[in-house]
């Protein structure tokens, strides 16, 4: 077989192999097996010393010739190899763009929390300002400026935690009163509301809880009257329970405002007719309220000849209770999602 003969060969018998190769490393034993040092191309190319100078030129172009001719089906086969490759990888990766996806359940906010933040809302709506105070407060605060000194036997209404003799965990958010009005020094006119956590020794059952949440309000200014009252509680009453929902005062006793009442709303389950959640009444207690008493004005700096003020304070758990049909205060506290999820 001529040298031209066995070229031919050595490509044609490449081209069939070559294309066998599946993998890189099957190419490169190919490619060692061609055109390595021990590899067909190099036993030919041996042959050249037995040509003669003139053979030369020719044999080298052929061979030549040759080697680039493998190199390149090395270089397809390459190809081949690297995107069957791709083919594969985005087969296994492909992705289903009709499967449902999955779901990760997210939390949302406390039913608590979005009762105090929509009545935050609508009391920004009527020009008040969001006031805080702390849970530990001094007994002056809680108590004493608030018309309840220290023998008052009004303070056995709301049975407290004492830390010291002088410290306790606040029983309602109405010393927040007591700092706003010492803080503007009987100056300026007031309208704020005080939302936050409050503490009583009350024994836990259905309606009581040893720490729940109130709204305070307290609107000082040298033309307030009770009518003002009315209107802002009619006003908060219909945002809470709806539209046609009406209140009434009834006198009731607070050291810290004179007159005190209790306010009702018509109940907004039977329209006022009676139901079992207004007791057949037609009527349920929301809150308590009064005009700030002159001595609660006087001992935080304001002139009652010249200032009159009315204050409100609600139970935040009772509102959501109202409203939803809730049963037990406990249930806002011991963290069943199963009830917490109910209220997104
Ligand atoms: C007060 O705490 C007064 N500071 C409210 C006030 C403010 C009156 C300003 C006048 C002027 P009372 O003790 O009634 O009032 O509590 C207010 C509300 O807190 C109640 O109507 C009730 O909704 C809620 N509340 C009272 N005790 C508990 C309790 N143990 N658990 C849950 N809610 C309670």
């Amino acid at each position: 077989m001529s040298v031209k003969e066995q070229l031919q060969a050595m490509k044609e018998q490449a081209k069939e192999q070559i294309k066998l190769a599946r993998s890189i490393h099957e190419l490169n034993d190919m490619k060692a097996k061609y055109l390595g040092k021990k590899g067909s191309f190099a036993s030919i190319m041996s042959k050249m010393k037995d040509l003669s100078p003139e053979e030369r030129p020719t044999f080298g172009k052929l061979t030549n010739e040759a080697k680039q001719v493998i190199l390149e089906y090395i270089e397809s086969q390459k190809e081949v190899i690297e995107l069957a490759k791709i083919e594969a990888k985005l087969q296994e990766e492909k992705i289903d763009v009709t499967l449902s996806g999955r779901h990760f359940p997210h939390g949302h906010l406390h039913l608590l929390t979005q009762i105090k933040r929509d009545m935050e809302e609508f009391f920004i709506g009527m020009g008040y300002t969001i006031k805080e105070g702390p849970e530990i407060e001094i007994d002056e605060y809680n108590f004493e400026k608030l018309n309840l000194p220290k023998d008052h036997p009004a303070r056995d209404m709301q049975d407290s935690f004492y830390i010291t003799d002088n410290t306790l965990l606040r029983t309602h958010t109405s010393p927040v009163q007591v700092r706003t009005m010492l803080e503007d020094e009987g100056k300026n006119p007031i309208k704020i509301i005080c939302p936050g956590k409050v503490y009583r020794r009350d024994d836990d059952d259905a309606t009581h809880s040893h720490q729940f949440m109130q709204l305070e309000g307290l609107v000082v200014d040298e033309k307030t009257t009770m009518a003002d009252l009315k209107g802002t509680l009619h006003a908060a009453a219909k945002h809470l329970f709806g539209e046609s929902r009406e209140i009434r005062l009834r006198p009731s006793y607070f050291p810290f405002t004179e007159p005190s009442v209790e306010v009702d709303v018509s109940c907004h389950n039977c329209g006022g007719k009676g139901c079992h959640i207004c007791k057949q009444t037609g009527w349920i207690e929301i809150l308590g309220a009064g005009m700030v008493h002159n001595n609660v004005l006087r001992d935080s700096g304001y002139d009652p000849s010249k200032y009159q003020g009315f204050a409100f304070g609600m139970g935040i758990e009772r509102i959501a209770m109202l409203k939803y049909g809730i049963n037990d205060i406990r249930a806002f506290y011991t963290n069943d999602l199963r009830f917490i999820g109910q209220f997104k």
